[in-house]
C-alpha cells in the first residue's frame, strides 16, 4: 500500500501568499481543517530561509501525523525533518532527489501532461501532481490541462495522482465528477478568511 493513500486532500504553504510570520498559524489552521499531506513551497527564498521556515512546520506535521514535504530542495529534508520532497519537471530526477533525501522519503513530482505521466512511470516517485487542470495565479505560465483526461492518467500509474491548479471548494464537486480522487489546494485555502473551515469543507465534499 502507498504511504499516501487515502490521503486526497493536499495543503501547500506558498511563501507567495503567507508572510513568514502567519506561516506557523496558518500551518495549525490547515492541519485543524484536516488537511491530509502538506508542503512548503518558496520559490523566492534562500535555502537557509526555507531551512528555518520547513524546522518551524515539520514538527507541526509530525504531531499532526501528516506527511510533510518541501519543493524543490529534497537536499533539506534531513536536516528540517520533512518527510520528503516535490520536485518539478525541470529539476533533478526522482533518483537523485530521492538520494538526496534520503532513505524513506516521500518524493513527488509534478506533470503536465499524459505523456509526462506516462514517463513518470519510469521514475518510481511515491506519487505524482497533475495540472494546471485550471488556469492559476499561482502558476500563471502554464497552460491549463482540463479535466477531460483525468480519468485515463489516473489509470495509466500505479501510485496516488494529486490534480491540481486552480481548485478550490467551489469547484471541487466538478472536479471530482471528472475523476479526480486526490486535490492539491493553494490560493483557495491561504486566502480564505478562515483556512481552517475551509480546508474542512474540502474534506466533507471529498468525503461526499
Ligand atoms: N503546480 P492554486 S499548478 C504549484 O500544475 C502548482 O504542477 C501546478 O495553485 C502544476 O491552487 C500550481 O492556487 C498552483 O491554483 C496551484
Amino acid at each position: 500500500m502507498n504511504a499516501l493513500s487515502g490521503r486526497r486532500l493536499y495543503g501547500i504553504l506558498d511563501s507567495g501568499y503567507v508572510p513568514a510570520e502567519r506561516m506557523i498559524p496558518l500551518t495549525r489552521s490547515l492541519l485543524e481543517g484536516g488537511v491530509q499531506i502538506l508542503q512548503l513551497r518558496a520559490k523566492k527564498e534562500t535555502p537557509l530561509a526555507i531551512l528555518a521556515m520547513a524546522r518551524d512546520v515539520a514538527p507541526l506535521c509530525r504531531k499532526a501525523g501528516v506527511p510533510f514535504l518541501i519543493n524543490d530542495h529534497p537536499e533539506l529534508v534531513p536536516e528540517s525533518g520533512a518527510d520528503g520532497a516535490h520536485i518539478g519537471q525541470e529539476d533533478m530526477s526522482v533518483a537523485e532527489a530521492r538520494r538526496l533525501a534520503g532513505p524513506g522519503s516521500l518524493i513527488g513530482k509534478s506533470t503536465h501532461s499524459p505523456e509526462q505521466v506516462l514517463a513518470s512511470l519510469g521514475e518510481y516517485p511515491d506519487y505524482i501532481g497533475f495540472g494546471p487542470l485550471f488556469a492559476t495565479p499561482t502558476k500563471p505560465d502554464y497552460k491549463p490541462v482540463g479535466t477531460d483526461q483525468i480519468r485515463r492518467v489516473i489509470g495509466s500509474v500505479p501510485y496516488p495522482v494529486y490534480c491540481i491548479g486552480g481548485i478550490g471548494a467551489g469547484n471541487l464537486p466538478q472536479v471530482l465528477a471528472a475523476g479526480a480522487r486526490n486535490v492539491v489546494l493553494v490560493s483557495d485555502l491561504l486566502k480564505a478568511e478562515d483556512p481552517a473551515a475551509r480546508a474542512a469543507l474540502c474534506r466533507s465534499l471529498l468525503a461526499s
